[in-house]
């Protein structure tokens, strides 16, 4: 692996950066190299349900509990909502026909689980309205070639379910009413859809909605709710729902439908606040244990939690039954890829003190720069956003190494400087070499480093709903204007199809 790029010439803010590009900054010296890829690898784009449907209470749908966590207190969302953000509930045509020309091989999106079954649970009613609305979708993608990626869960669960047990906090109650709702997914579009994902980033809905509170439902110290114990019982229920349906697809529909099915987990690479320094260096990869081990090592490995979280949390972190351990080592070989989700890359430190108990790190503090005052890359529109291919290159050797499973990257992209005006937003050179540069990393960890990557889809078709930033945070190819719901492609779009033709060809 090539050595750690530095960025001493980093001298500027992330505000200098936005609103006047220094022009020898550090972006510049940062070359894209177009680096080959498989001919086979494939390429799309990735959206989640709440974020471009809108529609939100059209033909039966029942609410969600982002519906519900947007609307009550609007000032966690930017003051907004997705009650219609794309539009794409009535677009969806449009929106295929704009992929097809694009030239994707692959659509990921996720199914709205209140949309057809609007209280959610096992004995509720199913809504067929909403059943016909994701049909008409997969025959359109598969009528222009485009393979379905589907996510049973990206963040919406029913609210019905939140209110009679406030769902991953109750695991029983929980696992069931999933196994039916991907039963029925399975059940209905299992004959067209070769790829599954069950759940979306386990840690975000963990921490995200259960101790920070930013994402729905929100629990957090202020809401009284117990954040020292809550994240690792919901963890702990996505796990053993994420395991139980890979049973159940394993043993009632893989001989017939021989499908796919896996998660998608999300991290930073970690570098050391101060990698001269042992216990940094610790604190770095403790940091990406406690994120994605945590996850990771029950279900592609079928184990425990990392010892490395045991000992630090204690009966914070729930055990598993001796039937839970069965039924983790019985499904974990049947993960057939790793679902990577990866935007950036971070420093971590060991903290001198220990910090107050709901500690959910390893005792661990996160930055952009280091101890030597170095950015771990340069900024973009968001802060916490760095272009840092190293970073990528070096999680996917980390991942491949802990879980030797072939890796998709679910989601990848950024979001540029004053992409509201649709004619800065087009002209989106920051993306683009983003883009180029970490498909670059991808391609020296297949060839230099052995890895095994098969696909990369960009995080996201258009610019949409992002949850707590509401609608001022863009990371589209495609530009959508929210007053008249016009989309218009940005150049990364067309970069993205012109760079795969040139990758992908053949060797000569
Ligand atoms: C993905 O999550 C989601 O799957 C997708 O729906 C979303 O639109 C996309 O990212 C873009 O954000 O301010 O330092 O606390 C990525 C997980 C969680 C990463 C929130 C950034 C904020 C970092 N994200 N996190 S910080």
């Amino acid at each position: 692996m090539s050595s750690t790029v530095s960025y001493e010439a980093a001298m500027f803010s992330a505000n200098d950066f936005v609103s006047d590009p220094c022009p020898s900054n550090p972006l510049d010296q940062m070359v894209v190299e177009e680096l080959r890829l498989p001919p086979t690898f494939a390429w799309g784009t990735a959206t989640a349900a709440y974020q471009i449907e809108g529609g939100t209470s059209q033909d039966g749908k029942g609410p969600s509990i982002w519906d519900i966590f947007s609307h009550i207190e609007p000032s966690r969302t930017n003051g907004e909502n997705g009650d219609i953000a794309c539009d794409h509930y009535n677009r969806a045509a449009e929106d295929v026909e704009l992929m097809s020309s694009l030239g994707v091989d692959v659509y990921r999106f996720s199914i709205s689980w209140p949309r057809i079954i609007p209280l959610g649970g096992r004995n509720d009613p199913i809504n067929e309205k909403g059943i016909a609305f994701y049909n008409n979708l997969i025959d359109q993608l598969l009528d222009r070639d485009i393979e379905p990626v589907v996510t049973l869960y990206h963040w919406d669960v029913p609210q019905g379910l939140y209110d009679r047990y406030k769902a991953f906090l109750n695991t029983a109650e929980f696992q069931a009413d999933f196994i039916h709702y991907a039963r029925l997914c399975f059940t209905r579009f299992g004959d067209r859809v070769k790829k599954w994902v069950t759940f979306n980033e386990p840690y975000i809905i963990s921490i995200f909605a259960h101790l920070n509170g930013t994402l729905a439902p929100g629990h957090c110290v202020a809401e009284g709710t117990d954040t020292t114990t809550e994240p690792w019982r919901v963890g702990h229920t996505l796990i053993l729902s994420h395991a139980a349906v890979v049973d159940m697809y394993t043993t009632e529909f893989h001989y017939s439908q021989k499908g796919d099915i896996s998660i998608v987990l999300n991290g930073s690479f970690y570098e050391p606040w101060d990698a001269t320094d042992k216990v940094h260096r610790d604190a770095a990869e403790r940091r990406m244990v406690f994120y994605i081990g945590w996850f990771g090592d029950p279900i592609f490995l079928g184990q425990d939690y990392p010892s490395e979280m045991r000992a630090a949390l204690g009966s914070r972190l729930p055990a598993f039954t001796d039937k839970e351990r069965r039924l983790l080592s019985r499904t974990a070989p049947n993960n057939a890829f790793y679902g990577m989700n990866h935007y950036s890359t971070k420093y971590a430190r060991t903290l001198s003190e220990p910090p107050a108990g709901d500690d959910w790190t390893g005792n661990i503090a996160e930055s952009s720069v280091n101890k030597f005052g170095q950015e771990v890359g340069p900024v973009t529109a968001v802060n916490w956003l760095r272009v840092a291919p190293d970073g990528f290159r070096k999680l996917l050797n980390w991942v491949w190494q802990r879980y030797h499973l072939p890796v998709i990257v679910t989601e990848n992209g950024c979001p540029c400087p004053g992409e509201t005006d649709v004619q800065i937003a087009v002209d989106d050179k920051l993306r683009e070499k983003y883009i180029g540069l970490y498909l670059d990393a991808i391609s020296r960890a297949i060839y230099e480093d052995g890895v095994q990557v098969t696909g990369y889809y960009a995080w996201t078709l258009m610019d949409n709903f992002e949850w707590s930033a509401g609608y001022g945070s863009r990371f589209g190819i495609v530009h959508t204007d929210f007053d008249t719901l016009k989309r218009t492609p940005k150049n990364s779009a067309y970069y993205l199809k012109a760079t795969f033709a040139r990758r992908r060809q053949p060797a000569t």
